[in-house]
This record gives structure tokens, sequence and C-alpha cells, in this order.
């Protein structure tokens, strides 16, 4: 299934060239075995995020969210990059005529994204594909996992124009990095390269070039055919226990327990145990 196209944004740009027309649709989503991909589609703007991506990503993740038949969601990009954060020719062309629509993008946009990346009730894989920048790397690390090619780099970029973070990123890069490296890495903007990015914690695993598309797909078929109820209530309970002491989080647990233990998955999956047979996972 694919996206619709939605008008792009145009304007000058301080500096350079005027912004490329999008071939067709800026979003792609394409679902199959269970497995929704959400592919950004600007490769001539390293996929940056203007005002029509940004409203068809947020859109189509909470559809993804809802739907029953996806049991796994896949981001990634068009072309050498994943995701490059905000589209900068965009900004520029709100600031320089003041308007106000420049700073609602954050809470009407990029919170909204991250806040349903954050209680997906499925698995979500970031397939880092290439360059990835400012809000591009909070989306990815709001993902479960983050499959990464050999040649992508890393950069939190807000610094470098002068910004603070945004997406999430001052939320989950130092959960997976530890707060001293995540100020080291918003304040420098320095690039990671994929394997420093792995030794860092970022990248789940990091993959040959040749071989990432191949491998994702491995990965997102397999999911997509777990426990997904399961999968969504180990989601939730990691997140919770991250802002609650344990006690709290046991209670949270339990109740989480009684939840998953109550699921034809789990009575499924018991009987396949004990009849020495694989399980066959319905995600419910
Ligand atoms: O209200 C708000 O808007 C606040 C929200 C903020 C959220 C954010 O995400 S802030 C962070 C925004 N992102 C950046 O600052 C990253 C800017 N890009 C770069 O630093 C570099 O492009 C990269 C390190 C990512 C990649 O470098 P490189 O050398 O591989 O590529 P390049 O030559 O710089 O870029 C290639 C093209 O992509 C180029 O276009 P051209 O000249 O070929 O026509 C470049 O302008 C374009 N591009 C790259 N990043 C963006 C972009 N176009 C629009 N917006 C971008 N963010």
């Amino acid at each position: 299934m694919t996206v619709p196209a939605s008008a792009p944004a145009g304007g000058p740009s301080a500096g350079r060239s005027a912004g490329p027309v999008p071939s067709g649709p800026t979003l792609v989503r394409t679902d199959a075995d269970g497995v929704a991909t959400l592919r950004i589609n600007r490769p001539d703007a390293l996929n940056a995020l203007d005002t029509p991506t940004k409203v068809l990503f947020r859109d189509t993740l909470s559809e993804v969210a809802r739907d029953p038949a996806v049991r796994c969601v896949v981001i990634t990009g068009t072309g050498r990059a994943f995701c490059v954060g905000q589209d900068l020719r965009e900004h520029v062309t709100l600031q320089r005529r003041a308007d106000p629509s420049l700073w609602r993008t954050v809470p009407d946009h990029f919170n909204p994204i991250a806040m349903t990346l954050a209680g997906m009730p499925k698995p979500v894989i970031a397939a880092i594909n290439g360059v990835t920048a400012g809000a591009g790397g909070s989306i990815a690390f709001a993902a479960d996992l983050r499959i990464v090619a050999a040649s992508a780099r890393f950069t939190t970029a807000f610094a470098g124009i002068a910004l603070s973070a945004d997406t999430g990123t001052s939320w989950w890069l130092p959960r997976l990095v530890g707060p001293t490296r995540a100020m080291e890495l918003l304040l420098t903007g320095r690039t990671l390269d994929a394997q420093e990015a792995l030794d860092l914690g970022i990248a789940t695993e990091v993959v040959p070039d040749e071989k990432f598309q191949e491998r994702v797909t491995e990965v997102a078929v397999m999911l997509a055919a777990g426990p997904t109820l399961a999968f969504a209530s180990i989601r939730r309970a990691v997140a919770f226990s991250a802002t609650h002491d344990l006690p709290t989080s046991l209670d949270h647990e339990a109740r989480l327990m009684e939840l998953t233990g109550a699921s034809q998955d789990h009575a499924a999956a018991v009987a396949a145990f004990l009849a020495k047979a694989p399980p066959q996972f319905q995600g419910r």
C-alpha cells in the first residue's frame, strides 16, 4: 500500500540552491508479511522532513499503530540518507517571513511522532541505511532495534545550527549511551561512523551494505511472526521501569504478566512447548 503524495513545500534557502521537488510521495508505506515499512522519500534533500512529510509520517505512524494486521514497523529512507531531521530550507523560509507556524512544528509534528513511536504496540526497527542527523536521529533512537548499514553515519546536528535537542533525543540518547557520552555528542555534534555507533550502544547491529536489506527483512519478518501482545507489553514494561521505582515497576510487571498470561498466544505457546512443537503466534 502506498500513501498518496502530498504537496511539497518549497522556498528559497540560506546560501543553498532551491529545494528539490519530490517526484513521488515523500513517505511510502509498503506492507508485506505483517511488516509495515515506512520509507521517507526525499532523497535529494537527504530525506529531510518538510511539513507535508512530517504530517504524513505522523499520521501514518498512528495508522500502523492501530492496524492489527501490522505486527512490526520498519522505518527507513530512500537513497544515501536515513533522515537528516528538519528541512532547513523550509525552516529558513518560515523564519524569514516570521511565520508563526515555525515553532508549532515541535508540538504539532515532532512530539506526536516521538510519542507514537514510544507507545507503538508492536516492535519498531530503524533500518538506518545512511546518514542520520537531528530529528532523524531522534526517530532512530526511539526504535527498539537499530539495524545500521556499515556506511551509515550519525550526527546530533542540533548545536551546529544553534538549536537545543528535540523529538526525544534528550530522553533517549542518554538512556542509550549514558549521560556523559550523550552530552559530548550533543555539544560537539561530531559524526559517528557505524562501528562507533555499535560500540556506544546506539546500533543494535551493523550489517555490510550489500546484506543490509536482506537482514532488515529477516529480522522484521521474524518479529512480525512473534507474540505481538507480549512484545507490546515488554515495550511498556521497559519504558515504565525507566521512570518508576522497583516496587512500582514490579506491580506494573505483574499486571502485564496477567494480561499476557491470558492471551491466546501464551496458551498456544505453552501447549506447543509441552508438545515439543514450534509455537505459532497470532499476536493476541
Ligand atoms: O522548528 C524547527 O524546525 C525545529 C526542529 C528541528 C529538528 C531538527 O532536526 S534540527 C537539525 C536539522 N538537521 C541538520 O542540521 C543537518 C544538516 N545537514 C548536515 O549537516 C549535512 O547535510 C549532513 C552531515 C547530514 C550530510 O552531509 P553531506 O556532506 O553528506 O551532504 P550535504 O552535501 O551537506 O547535503 C546534501 C544535500 O542535502 C544538500 O543539498 P544540495 O546542495 O545538494 O542541493 C543539502 O543542502 C541537503 N540537506 C542536508 N541536510 C538538509 C538538507 N536540506 C534540507 N534540510 C536539511 N536538514
